[in-house]
């Protein structure tokens, strides 16, 4: 097997190897995962994604017709209309009804497939369609893996928060040990704070890396240091937080 380091390959050689990387990862995820019997698919959001939507069509039209896909999003609304798929929300699947399967990305993967999302500001969403789906795939390529969530990762925890509450979870987010918490500004040339697509604010959180699962004997939060689970609950116990871009609990 032939092997390539990446940090010998130019800036265009780099590219390359990354998005034949995410296709590959996108293919093989359609392929182990996705059953032409399935008639409830969710699309989650990014770049990585896009790849999904693709090896979805290649299953051809007569498989893909039967089937409704849910978004996580705007970007993946547009990306499932734009493949003439059937397009279908959230809130409209009966209660007590599951997804066969989600398909999304991620900013970074631990070793116990522990989750940070949300760098692509959909973080509720991609949580909610996660959680009504009977099987979550994350398709990520190989700039993803990190032994711990915050090493590859350096931006921070996503978290969504009501805009008014964005002061208090700032001033919270600090007392648990966060390093410079800051709520997300607008794209280069827009003046403001990121607008969710559920009109709320984002701030992401930098905190040292997370430990992989809760040992008992472990004393969360001290000198900063959390497990995944232990901050993921803290977190979401402030008030004003929506969401957190800690996905844990689904595989
Ligand atoms: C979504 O898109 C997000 O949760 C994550 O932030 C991002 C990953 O994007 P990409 O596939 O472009 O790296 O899945």
């Amino acid at each position: 097997m032939a092997t390539t380091s990446p940090s010998t390959l130019s800036a265009a050689e780099q590219n390359a190897l990354i998005e034949s990387s995410k296709r590959a990862a996108a293919y093989q995820a359609v392929k182990e995962h996705m059953e032409p019997s399935y008639r409830h698919i969710g699309v989650g959001s990014g770049s990585t994604v896009i790849y999904v939507v693709e090896a979805l069509r290649d299953m051809g039209k007569e498989v893909t017709d039967k089937m409704s896909f849910f978004p996580t999003g705007d970007q993946s609304r547009d990306l499932i209309k734009g493949a003439g798929f059937r397009l279908q929300y959230i809130q409209d699947l009966p209660d007590g009804e599951q997804l066969d399967v989600c398909f999304d990305g991620a900013d970074e993967v631990d070793e116990d497939l522990n989750l940070i999302k949300g760098g692509g500001a959909c973080l509720f969403q991609e949580k909610l369609v996660a959680t009504r789906a009977a099987k979550f795939v994350c398709v990520a390529d190989f700039r993803k893996l990190s032994p711990r969530l915050g090493i590859n990762w350096k931006r921070g925890i996503p978290i969504e928060v009501v805009t008014q509450a964005t002061g208090h979870v700032l001033a919270e987010l600090r007392k648990l040990g966060s390093i410079r918490p800051q709520a997300r500004s607008g794209l280069p040339g827009k003046a403001g704070s990121v607008v969710t697509d559920n009109g709320n604010s984002l701030i992401d959180a930098p905190f040292k890396p997370l430990a992989l699962s809760k040992d008992p004997t472990d004393e969360d939060g001290v000198d900063g240091v959390w497990t995944v689970d232990g901050l993921a609950a803290k977190l979401s116990s402030i008030v004003g937080v929506v969401e957190t871009g800690i996905f844990y609990g689904h595989n």
